[in-house]
């Protein structure tokens, strides 16, 4: 990190002793996994500098402009609209969820078999190890999954200021207006923690800030189809982990930046890995900072991933909103629209997501799919049977691996996994 900020943890409540503790697993982990590729463009050093500074520079630059005035807003989901957000002057982060972290604490609130993700979120709050949620002004929660729905009942009870939004489980007329006046309510919401009114104008603004961020990374994931393939699976999905808490327009201009550079790669053949090196599609739960096993893992074992069918990833960034609106109800429209279009595995039934994950493997060039579902996870992992059937149908090899946020699977995951290569091969 490029300076001391103990003063600023100390300030947001951090237990400094903890917090130490996992920056110093997370720093051994960035080096073991991602400072030991070979070959990464040389773009990457934007993304390891926000990485070494994701406590730290990043959570300086939040405060900032939270004393300017503008107000933070953590949220678990891709369903909560950044362009409301950014519109009502407020500033929308992730909160990741991608790491077990006290445990024990987090078991006397929650039962055992709960996903990873949700008890990471737990984890980070008993822990007091997560500045982002320190530092946020609102905390917006989702009724989806009955995981998320339950736990954020008792995070009410650790959170002074949770909010609670209501999701549609189907995509019907019906499902729609849901969302709809959902997302009315947290304009309102917004506006009221902010004090600012979202216009015309800053929606406008806003779309086209989210819309440049979400071209860029599609430009990304498009660059993935050459082969060789020119970015590691590992490094694209930093990528996509750092797309949801850097701010947007530095973002934009890092992604571009790093495809400039992949551009050339292409054209001259340069890859990652060997021409013919066997490519992989992953599909299932999103994989927040720092889950990277398993992409480690597939790419330690002789594959390359080419593309992601998950929230951190395709699923969440896969449509633009539309900006041809003028007024603040058509822009709402079309925000509706958009994020409506969404294929977690929560709605039922989910027939988009089955032609994704196939229309992916075709773009992607794949030679198969592992479906990555988090133990404890029941949407994910009851869509895993369908999936891996209708695709075995089409003759695409599948590997179905569910696991949690803890190493010791590793080495039996791997020895999974290079049988599953050298199937491919
Ligand atoms: S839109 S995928 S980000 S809900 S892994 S907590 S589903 S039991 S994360 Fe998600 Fe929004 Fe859907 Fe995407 Fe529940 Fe499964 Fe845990 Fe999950």
């Amino acid at each position: 990190m490029s300076q001391d900020y103990t003063k600023m943890w100390e300030k947001l409540g951090l237990n400094l002793e903890a917090h130490d503790a996992l920056l110093s697993v997370l720093g051994k982990a960035y080096q073991d996994i991602y400072l030991a590729q070979k070959n990464r463009p040389q773009g990457m050093g934007y993304f390891d500098f926000v990485m070494s500074e994701v406590h730290g520079l990043r959570i300086k630059e939040l405060l900032d402009e939270q004393a300017a005035g503008r107000k933070i807003i953590g949220a678990y989901c891709v369903f909560v609209p950044e362009e409301i957000a950014l519109a009502a002057e407020a500033t929308l982060v992730g909160l990741c969820s991608g790491a077990d972290f006290a445990a024990d604490e987090v078991e006397k609130l929650l039962p055992r078999n709960t996903c990873a993700l949700i008890k990471s979120s737990f984890g980070f709050k008993l822990g007091k190890v997560c500045p982002y949620l320190e530092c946020a002004d609102m905390i917006v929660g989702e009724n989806t999954c009955d995981g998320k729905k339950k736990s954020y009942e008792t995070l009410n009870t650790l959170v002074k200021n949770l909010y609670v939004m209501d999701l549609p489980q189907k995509k019907s007329d019906e499902g729609k207006a849901l969302l709809k006046s959902e997302y009315y309510r947290f304009k309102e919401a917004v506006e009221k923690l902010t004090g600012a009114a979202v216009t015309a104008e800053s929606l406008r603004k806003s779309i086209e800030t989210v819309n440049s961020k979400r071209k860029a990374i599609h430009r990304l994931a498009r660059l993935r189809s050459a082969s060789p393939a020119p970015i590691s699976g590992l490094d694209a999905l930093l990528a996509n982990q750092v797309y949801f808490y850097d701010n947007p327009a530095r973002f934009t201009d890092s992604v571009n930046k790093i495809c400039d550079e992949l551009e050339k790669r292409v054209e001259n053949k340069v890859g990652v890995f060997p021409e013919n090196t066997p490519r992989i599609l992953l599909s299932g739960c999103p994989m927040a900072v720092p889950n990277w096993k398993l992409p480690w893992i597939i790419e330690t074992s002789g594959a390359v991933i080419v593309g992601e069918e998950s929230c951190v990833g395709e699923r969440g960034t896969r449509n633009l909103t539309d900006d041809s609106g003028t007024t603040v109800d058509e822009m709402m429209e079309a925000i509706v629209e958009r994020y409506f279009k969404v294929d977690c595995a929560i709605f039922t039934p989910n027939p988009d997501r089955l032609s994704h994950i196939a229309e992916m493997f075709e773009t992607y060039k794949a030679d198969g799919v592992i479906h990555y579902g988090l133990q404890f996870c029941q949407p994910y992992l009851m869509e895993a049977i369908p999936v891996e059937k209708a695709l075995e149908a089409k003759n695409i090899p599948t590997l179905r691996i569910d696991t949690d946020y803890s190493m010791e699977d590793a080495g039996q995951l791997k020895t999974r996994v290079e049988a599953f290569v050298e199937l491919l091969k």
